[in-house]
């Protein structure tokens, strides 16, 4: 329906219009560039090609499955059960016993993650509770040791990853509530009941090794995802200590920590914990800066991280989507939580969530895969990605036929609706342009108009 007569009299072919400069994007792309390691990284880190290269990947890829699992998912009360509900360390200890998830099988969750159209999942190695998923020889307090199931669930996960091309990143918890030389103790995991000593640098050690081990039981990995620094933001975490141990064993491997700052010196990706990168919803990020790395938001389909029996508030198809698109418009990835039951099946609700993301990344994906944040910074309407010298714009929220955009960068050669290759009407008033945007063409989820410039 075109009621408005001034669409077409002055629509015009945009071709030539413009001056033939070249066509380029606003800084938002968050690549690796030689000036970043003076500015994130410090003289003491300069990232390796094979670690840039990495960067891009990851970039690339997009879209992952975040997973919170361990013995709190006995509990069905999430991950931070153990400080919420002030069990002791003797309390807490009882979870293992009853965690043998006979249910899990690293395949179905691997083809769920590829189904959903994931690239690459981040599972918790070691949640806050101190209880490690896989087969420490550093400590006796993992699944080895402790559970009837006795199985590594990690090197299973791990082997059917490279079997189907997923990379895979370990969450791992700097916070630890049982670990008896984590002291002095934090803002948090203060029931614990333990005793009020510890020796700090021992605990520091205890962790390398587990990282060590991760670094090296598993084959290449994706990367270490780490969080709980917040807990004693004043410690000496001795963090370049740790990094270089990564570094050094994995190359490839990409370091994140949540420690909602600015990057610090080796670290290759930022975090952002629920919240598109530069918003402060949550209240985690009100410390937070956009560093110059790879970015990733984090957020949960229901309320809860860890598996949850009373969290019915799953959020819907629509709304998780559109943080996926937003998230790419903001040059950033999407990592995507669920909290697996304590046998090690997925919840329906979960399944179903993710197979529908899948089914619209199916179609839509090349707007979104091996994009970056597009020429036009995120706006109310919806976001921009870009990928060579297309541009896709998103439009998420927007009532009327007309939407005004702003001057591209470029000749524009053509504009269409990806869903039906139908031709856009784009109106250029020298100013800006124009989109008109018939009812019918309009899409219920993203309405999305490609430029090819
Ligand atoms: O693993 C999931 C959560 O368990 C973990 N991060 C995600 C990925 C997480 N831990 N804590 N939080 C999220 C919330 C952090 C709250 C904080 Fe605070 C507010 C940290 C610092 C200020 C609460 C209050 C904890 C210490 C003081």
């Amino acid at each position: 329906m075109r009621s408005h007569p001034s669409v077409l009299l002055f629509s015009v072919v945009l071709l030539a219009f413009q001056a033939a400069s070249r066509f380029s994007v606003q800084a938002q792309t968050g690549q690796a560039a030689p000036a970043e390691s003076a500015q994130t990284a410090g003289a003491s880190y300069t990232p390796s090609a094979a670690n840039l290269a990495s960067r891009q990947a990851f970039q690339d890829s997009k879209f992952g499955l975040f997973i919170h699992w361990g013995v709190y998912s006995v509990l069905g009360d999430g991950e931070w059960v153990m400080n919420n509900k002030k069990m002791t360390i003797a309390e807490y200890e009882r979870l293992p016993a009853q965690f043998n998830p006979t249910a899990f099988n690293a395949a179905e969750w691997v083809s769920l993650a590829k189904a959903a159209g994931m690239k690459y999942i981040t599972i918790t190695s070691k949640h806050h509770d101190g209880f490690a998923i896989f087969d420490s020889k550093t400590s006796d307090y993992d699944i080895a040791d402790r559970t009837p199931y006795k199985k590594d669930v990690l090197k299973m996960l791990a082997e059917e990853c490279r079997k189907q091309g997923i990379k895979l990143f370990f969450y791992h918890s700097h916070l630890d509530w049982h670990h008896p030389d984590y002291f002095p103790l934090g803002r948090t995991g203060h029931a614990s009941g333990r005793e009020a000593k510890g020796d700090w640098y021992r605990y520091l050690d205890t962790m390398d090794s587990q990282l060590r081990e991760l670094c090296t039981n598993y084959g290449e990995i994706g990367g270490i995802w780490f969080d709980g620094w917040w807990d004693k933001p004043t410690a000496d975490w001795r963090l370049d200590k740790t990094y270089k141990l990564i570094h050094d064993l994995q190359p490839k491997a990409l370091i994140g920590n949540n420690h909602h700052r600015k990057p610090f010196p080796g670290e290759d990706f930022q975090m952002f914990e629920k919240d598109l990168p530069g918003g402060n919803t949550t209240g985690f990020s009100g410390e937070s800066e956009i560093g110059t790395l790879p970015l990733e938001t984090c957020e949960t389909i229901n309320k809860s991280w860890g598996y949850s029996k009373n969290d019915q508030s799953f959020k819907k198809d629509k709304e998780l989507l559109h943080y996926l698109i937003r998230a790419a418009g903001h040059n950033a990835n999407f990592l995507l939580n669920i909290g697996p039951m304590p046998d090690g099946k997925i919840q329906p609700e979960f399944v179903g969530q993710l197979k529908s993301m899948g089914e619209w990344l199916g179609k839509n994906g090349e707007s979104i895969y091996g994009t970056r944040g597009g020429p036009v910074t995120p706006r109310p309407w919806g976001v921009t990605t870009q990928k060579g010298k297309k541009i896709y714009f998103h439009i998420l929220d927007w009532q009327d036929t007309l939407l005004p955009m702003p001057k591209m960068p470029g000749i524009i050669r053509s504009a269409k609706f990806l869903k039906t290759g139908r031709k856009v009407d784009i109106i250029d008033t020298g100013a800006g342009l124009v989109f008109n945007l018939p009812k019918e063409a309009m899409d219920p989820i993203d309405t999305i108009v490609v430029l090819e410039m």
